[in-house]
């Protein structure tokens, strides 16, 4: 197993390498290049700044997250060929500095959804909102204005301008495009992605959708162990993985995070590990790491992971903003290295009652 932690870049992060350093344990950054827009090929060039830039400081830059995927591929148009092929380009480029895994996400129009960026707690951190109710009462458009204005200007990855400009058009292609529509394309593309990740070594791993249900009738078929399954056996490739993301696996009940954890284990390259808290009414806030603090059974799936072989990569995902810090949305230093060190605190447990050296 080997810890990391997210890192947005130079000049876009509040973060520096030198603080990600600091927290002990971590091994390497979860980077991207977010500028370059879906679809795009990956240009040598910034790669190499970017593994430069972390190397100097003795982190790797093994995994990434994420290449993300031209809407044109999930809705299987025609053009989709091309930004295929752009993407296996991508995909070379990324192996030449030692690329290991490739984090995607397979949801149409939006990434990761919340209605509130900064809900208060008791504790008076805040944190991110998911509220049931208010999800049913917005349009597509409103949500997208109450993001922008609660960003603060800055780019929310998953959120870029680009891929929410011509909203209504998208929502409209997407008005005829069944859950096994969504399947067959993702199918197509993994046929063709798998061969080329599997000579490169690069393990392609998808994120679930978050939160796992359908939203404003968009198909999302990433969502509980039984697409996990249909997604992992439609390609039999050791390239076709899985992020296992326990908050937005979370973000249903009725998702058996243990079972899922423990069943999918040599299938999961990247783990990204966090706590949510459910209200009971479909509504949940993004707590912290703790495992009594929500409704995730975090040291579960740590002791699942550990039982199972786990031989991947984990980073610690959305933590609270505590401390007045000043953070990107669910981004921040503290909470997250809090929230890594319990992780590793998880872990270690386990290494330790197998080995019986106290
Ligand atoms: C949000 C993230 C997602 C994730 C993508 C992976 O904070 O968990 O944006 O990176 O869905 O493709």
């Amino acid at each position: 197993m080997q810890m990391t932690f997210r890192w947005y870049g130079e000049g876009n992060d509040t973060i520096t390498l030198k603080q990600i350093r600091q927290i002990p344990g971590v091994k390497g950054v979860v980077w991207a290049l977010h500028d370059v827009p879906a679809g795009e090929v990956w240009p040598v060039g910034r790669i190499e700044e970017v593994v430069s830039q972390a190397n100097q400081y003795g982190l790797n830059t093994e995994v990434v997250e994420s290449v993300n995927i031209h809407e044109d591929i999930k809705l299987g148009l025609p053009s989709r060929d091309n930004y295929i092929a752009a993407y296996k380009e991508t995909l070379k480029n990324l192996s030449q500095y030692g690329v290991k895994v490739v984090c995607y996400n397979f949801m149409p129009v939006f990434d990761w959804f919340r209605t509130d960026l900064y809900k208060e707690a008791e504790d008076g951190s805040t944190a991110l909102y998911f509220d049931a109710k208010k999800v049913l009462s917005l349009t597509p458009e409103e949500v997208v204005k109450n993001m922008e204005e609660n960003t603060k200007d800055l780019t929310l990855p998953g959120w870029e301008p680009e891929r929410l400009k011509d909203l209504k058009r998208l929502f409209d292609l997407y008005k005829h495009v069944t859950e096994e529509d969504l399947l067959a394309n993702l199918t197509y593309f993994l046929k063709e992605i798998c061969p080329v990740a599997e000579e490169c070594g690069i393990k392609m791993a998808i994120h679930p959708d978050d939160p796992p249900f359908s939203i404003f009738g968009l198909p999302r078929i990433v969502k509980n162990k039984q697409d996990i399954h249909s997604i992992l056996s439609a390609v039999d490739s050791p390239s076709n993985g899985l992020t296992f993301c326990s908050g937005s696996l979370g973000g249903s009940l009725s998702n058996d995070l243990i079972d899922i954890a423990s069943t999918y284990t040599s299938r999961i390259p990247f783990a990204h590990i966090r706590n949510v808290k459910h209200f009971g009414d479909g509504s949940f806030i993004e707590s912290s790491h703790l495992t009594e603090d929500g409704s995730v059974p975090i040291t579960g799936i740590i002791k699942a992971l550990y039982d199972n072989g786990f031989d991947g990569y984990i980073r610690p995902d959305h933590g609270r903003h505590i401390w007045d810090e000043v953070c990107r949305p669910g981004y921040g230093l503290y909470d997250r290295a809090l929230g890594l060190m319990y992780l590793l605190g998880a872990w270690d447990t386990n290494v330790l009652m197998k080995s019986s050296q106290y």
